[in-house]
């Protein structure tokens, strides 16, 4: 085995000391790799997560509830973008991952290929979906890579609102007529287990958490935080007056923790290929969006050229 060179010594020390490596630093190739990867799956989730709820965008049943979705779904596009330039800084190109999320090379979260289908869900994804995003990205503030790290706070905090918004939306519909409670737990019902799913599979199927837990990239485990996001969210069903839909969910006083049943990873796997129900429609909606799109790439590169000459000449 060859002795590790200065470089190799600055990013183990760095991780060691619990630093953060920057855009300047050497990194091995398997790290860079790993955290386009991861980055880029996370982009990709938040633009193609723009899609469910940007669903109910033109039908929300007041101004309010209107005025209140559109500035969520403008974070999320922000979160996006932040996140494409952080995987820029690690030479990735955005151009191509663009490419490769609409030719289906590059995933996105499983939860973004099921459908919306009552207003309930928009408060239901603001509820669960952010919650668990939540969950899984405070954790990923302490991330070793420092562009990732510092992006992870502000969409955290937003994160938060976009939770708490969920949570008040549902609270105003529990407090309704019946026909709104039956909403709401009907939404419940259909989005509870896609939300576990977004945690990844269990550890022991998790290629990748090994090596990403040593390289500081995660800081627990899929199933670590999948648990943490039941115990959080079960006191906030009871209060919110919606039942789980998982006969198995039940406190466990030895370990300190509920217990809930076995999730279908049948159906994730399914999902991940490309056969949920929404997957063909959440990719061809975001490939008409970019191709619309290209003449304001052509228009913005032309004026950045024109500048650039004209910078010159003077
Ligand atoms: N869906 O070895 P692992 C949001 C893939 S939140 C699809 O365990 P890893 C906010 C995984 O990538 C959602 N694919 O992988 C919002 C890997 O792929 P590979 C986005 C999944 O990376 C809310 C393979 O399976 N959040 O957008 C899923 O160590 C409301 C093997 O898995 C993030 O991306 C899944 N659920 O752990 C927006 C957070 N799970 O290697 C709008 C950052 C796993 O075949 C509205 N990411 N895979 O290419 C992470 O924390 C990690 O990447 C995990 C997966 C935990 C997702």
């Amino acid at each position: 085995m060859t002795e590790p060179n200065d470089l190799e010594r600055h990013f183990e020390h760095t991780l060691e000391k619990d630093q953060r490596l920057e855009p300047r630093d050497w990194l091995p190739d398997g790290y860079r790799k790993t955290m386009i990867r991861q980055i880029a799956q996370h982009a990709h989730s938040e633009i193609i997560g723009m899609q469910p709820e940007g669903n109910w965008i033109t039908r929300a049943p007041s101004l309010r509830r209107k005025a209140i979705l559109l500035a969520k779904v403008q974070d999320e596009a922000g979160h996006g973008l932040y996140l494409y330039s952080a995987a820029e800084t690690l030479g990735a190109d955005r151009t191509d991952l663009t490419e490769r999320l609409i030719s289906g090379r590059q995933k996105y979260s499983s939860i973004f290929n099921y459908p919306t289908l009552t207003f309930a869900d928009v408060g239901v994804i603001g509820w669960l979906v952010d919650g668990a995003a939540i969950c899984n990205q405070v954790p990923l503030c302490r991330s070793s890579y420092g562009p990732y790290a510092r992006a992870m706070i502000r969409i955290c905090k937003e994160e938060s609102f976009h939770q708490r918004q969920g949570y008040e939306l549902l609270m105003t519909m529990m407090r309704g007529t019946p026909e709104q409670r039956e909403m709401v737990q009907e939404a419940t019902d259909r989005y509870w287990w896609p939300s576990l799913m977004m945690f990844g599979p269990p550890d022991g199927d998790s290629p990748n958490t090994e090596q990403s837990m040593a390289w500081k990239i995660k800081r627990h485990t899929n199933d670590e935080l999948r648990q943490r996001f039941v115990d959080m969210t079960v006191p906030q069903a009871e209060a919110l007056g919606v039942t789980l839909p998982d006969p198995e969910l039940a406190w466990n006083p030895e370990r300190g923790h509920y217990d809930f049943g076995e999730i279908d990873w049948g159906e994730f796997k399914e999902v991940l290929r490309g056969n949920g129900p929404c997957n063909t429609q959440r990719v061809e909606c975001r490939r008409r969006a970019h191709e619309d799109g290209a003449w304001v790439r052509e228009a913005a590169t032309a004026h950045a050229a024109k500048h650039t000459t004209r910078e010159a000449a003077a």
